[in-house]
């Protein structure tokens, strides 16, 4: 999510002086995110949570031991202590930043083996434009990292706080369809990772996989599944200067444009507010390096924002959704799309102001952002707008890539529903919209499969997950007919359970993978049911019960998995007849049908 949004509420101008007063406030007084992993005695008796603090299932996850390894040899020594006793293990990293439970180790008594200290770089080269990181370091520091020597990672996320092992696990990406894509991994050109071994070996060894050795298809995109990751070599570019400019569009030919403008802007996006039938055209591309300019990138929805916003805005959100006022979500809404347009969505020409597109600046401060990983310790401050430590947002993220021979078919299928639905998308804006960002095909076996646009769906999600929410019969229709309509690819470290359903089959080469993973670890000592569903090994993906589809671990077949007491029945889709959604009935309609029918 580039994504997240810091929606206001009141009046503008009340919000943004509150905002520039925290801001200044949060230079000296936030708070940073949380550690994940929180142990009772000495590294023993441990919980991991993702940085929501909420895996799908809202279950916790325990560990008996964590270990917090400082180099290569540590990470063997971990590795085979666990393998010669059999134990489970997953890989963690100080950032947790997927939702779906991929760092969660079978049972309760695995071992986590967390990245948090290696964040070395081992070697940068010039000449050959390489650069060599451990796996636990952030894209904050790789970023930095590379422009002191005058490099550039051409493509990645849009939020500085994850790291290069865990942007791998899950095929992390930005936006494009130039180079060799948007996707992180395929400018993999070499690693080292440690797996399991036999007794003979010592029960753990570094495997070095080199570009050209087919493995690498496997370990680039891994889910964590193949052992740890401890150094990766990354093919980087000389630093360049890229030209920015947003314009606000309506979306009637969308579906049209929505293919071709990711040929002509290497850095295209689009930020999409179907309600408000609206989009913004993301025109981005390299300039000479003798281009004035030295733009900067700060997000508004990354930056650390005060504890009172947060609060005031999360509960004015619970207020609409249980008075079921569609109509209150809109003109928030439409408020927050014109704030961010006025705040340039973070840009500034010269890390100050902002005084017109376009924003010209070096690719290393406009590529990624956030400032709220520098917060310091005060909770009652301010924190990342998602904190689960404050009341702040909380939402589920549905985030899925649609092939580009049928992205303009989608578009129009969503249109369709507004058309249907007027008001029922207004909640999205208060997330900042749809983001849509372009991926391209890799050679990666669980990487994209075919070019790709990336969309970013993020939406409330109540803290009582047997509460339905409002509308959300349209977005349980939009994601069935991504992800069964259009065979959709659901992103790794995002998403609810449902959009893994049969997931494994939509690769062409998964056996491939699996080969590998049969080879590194036998045992499935990194693996857990999670990964065993998704990979197509054990069991279902979804899990049915009461109220199982307002949480989306389920598609519903009876109404028992919408909420019947509060009026939500499962039913057919508004346009798409197979879909099965949590739809409100009309009380209205009800009632007046019956009147007809005693009339007669
Ligand atoms: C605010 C925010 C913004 C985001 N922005 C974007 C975005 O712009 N684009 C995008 O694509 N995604 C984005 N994401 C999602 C994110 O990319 C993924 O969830 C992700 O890559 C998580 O990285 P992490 O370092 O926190 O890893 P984790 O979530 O901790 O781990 C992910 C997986 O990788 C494995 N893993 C981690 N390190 C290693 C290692 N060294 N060796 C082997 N396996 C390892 C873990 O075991 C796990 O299976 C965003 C998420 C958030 C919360
Ligand atoms: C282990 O942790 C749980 C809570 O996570 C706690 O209830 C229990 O007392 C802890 N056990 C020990 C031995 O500390
Ligand atoms: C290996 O296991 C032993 C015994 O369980 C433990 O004392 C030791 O700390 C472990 N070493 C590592 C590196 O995990
Ligand atoms: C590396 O990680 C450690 C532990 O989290 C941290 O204290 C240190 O600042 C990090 N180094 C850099 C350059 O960010
Ligand atoms: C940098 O890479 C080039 C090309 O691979 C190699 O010849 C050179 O020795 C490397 N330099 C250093 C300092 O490692
Ligand atoms: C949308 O914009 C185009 C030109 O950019 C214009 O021709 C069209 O009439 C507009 N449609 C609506 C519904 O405003
Ligand atoms: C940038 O350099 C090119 C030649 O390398 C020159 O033609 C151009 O005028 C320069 N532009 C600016 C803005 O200085
Ligand atoms: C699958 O993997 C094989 C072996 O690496 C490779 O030859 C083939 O091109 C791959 N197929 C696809 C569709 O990626």
């Amino acid at each position: 999510m580039g994504e997240l949004l810091f929606q206001k509420k009141i009046s503008l101008s009340t919000v943004m002086e509150k905002c520039i007063f925290f801001v200044m406030i949060c230079m000296v007084n936030c708070s940073p995110p949380e550690d994940p992993i929180k142990c009772t005695v000495n590294n023993s008796n441990c919980t991991i949570t993702n940085t929501y603090g909420a895996f799908p299932d809202r279950s916790t996850c325990r560990a008996a031991k964590v270990v917090y390894p400082m180099t290569e040899e540590d990470l063997i020594l971990a590795v085979a202590n666990a393998t010669m006793a059999k134990t489970k293990m997953k890989v963690a990293t100080r950032t947790s930043h997927s939702i779906p439970k991929l760092v969660c180790p079978e049972g309760d008594n695995g071992l986590l083996i967390s990245t948090k200290y290696l964040n070395r770089t081992l070697d940068v080269n010039g000449s050959s434009m390489t650069m060599t990181v451990e796996s636990g370091m952030t894209l904050r520091q790789l970023i930095n990292e590379a422009a002191k020597a005058k490099l550039a990672l051409p493509y990645a996320p849009y939020w500085w706080g994850l790291t290069i092992g865990g942007m791998m696990g899950t095929g992390a990406h930005g936006s494009s369809l130039w180079g060799l894509g948007s996707q992180v991994h395929d400018y993999v050109i070499g690693l080292r990772i440690v797996t399991p071994a036999t007794a003979e070996e010592g029960y753990a060894k570094v495997r070095t996989i080199e570009i050209g050795n087919p493995e690498l298809d496997a370990v680039k995109v891994s889910v964590g599944v193949l052992g740890v990751i401890s150094q990766v070599t990354l093919k980087l570019q000389p630093l360049f200067k890229r030209s920015i400019t947003y314009v606000m569009k309506n979306d009637s030919d969308f579906g049209e444009q929505a293919v071709g403008f990711g040929r002509q802007h290497e850095y295209a996006d689009f930020t999409w507010y179907p309600s408000q039938k609206r989009v913004v055209y993301r025109y981005d591309d390299r300039v000479p390096s003798n281009t004035s300019g030295n733009g900067l990138l700060n997000f508004p929805g990354f930056r650390s924002t005060a504890s009172l916003v947060l609060s005031s805005l999360r509960i004015t959100e619970e207020t609409e959704e249980s008075l079921g006022d569609a109509n209150g979500k809109c003109i928030n809404g439409r408020l927050t799309t014109s704030t961010l347009k006025t705040a340039a969505y973070g840009l500034t020409n010269d890390g100050i102001l902002f005084t017109g597109y376009p924003v010209v600046g070096n690719h290393n401060r406009l590529q990624a952002s956030g400032t709220c990983l520098d917060s310091l310790e005060d909770l009652t401050i301010s924190a990342c707008p998602w904190d689960h430590r404050v009341k702040g947002l909380f939402f589920h993220q549905t985030t899925f890539s649609i092939s580009l021979s049928k992205v303009k078919n989608f578009i129009e299928d969503v249109q369709k529903l507004v058309a249907l639905e007027p008001k029922s998308l207004c909640g999205l804006d208060l997330y900042d919209g749809i983001l849509m960002r372009y991926v391209t095909a890799s050679t990666a076996y669980l990487g994209k499969q075919e070019d790709a646009l990336d969309f970013d769906i993020t939406y409330y999600r109540s803290k009582d997950p047997m509460s339905p929410r409002l509308c959300e019969d349209i977005l349980e229709e939009i994601e069935q007919i991504a992800i069964f309509k259009y065979g959709a690819l659901p992103h790794w470290g995002k998403n609810r359970n449902v959009a893994f359903d049969g997931v494994i089959k939509k690769y062409k080469n998964a056996s491939e993978f699996l080969k590998v993973k049969n080879k590194y670890d036998p045992h499935g000592l990194f693996s857990s049911s999670w990964t065993d569903q998704i990979l197509g090994l054990k069991g279902v993906v979804t899990i049915e019960k009461e109220g199982c589809a307002l949480e989306g671990l389920c598609l519903c077949s009876q109404d028992i998995h919408c909420a019947p007491k509060k009026n939500y029945l499962c039913r057919p889709g508004k346009i798409y007849q197979e879909a099965r959604v949590c739809t409100k009935a009309d009380a209205n309609k009800k009632s007046a049908a019956q009147v007809t029918f005693q009339g007669k």
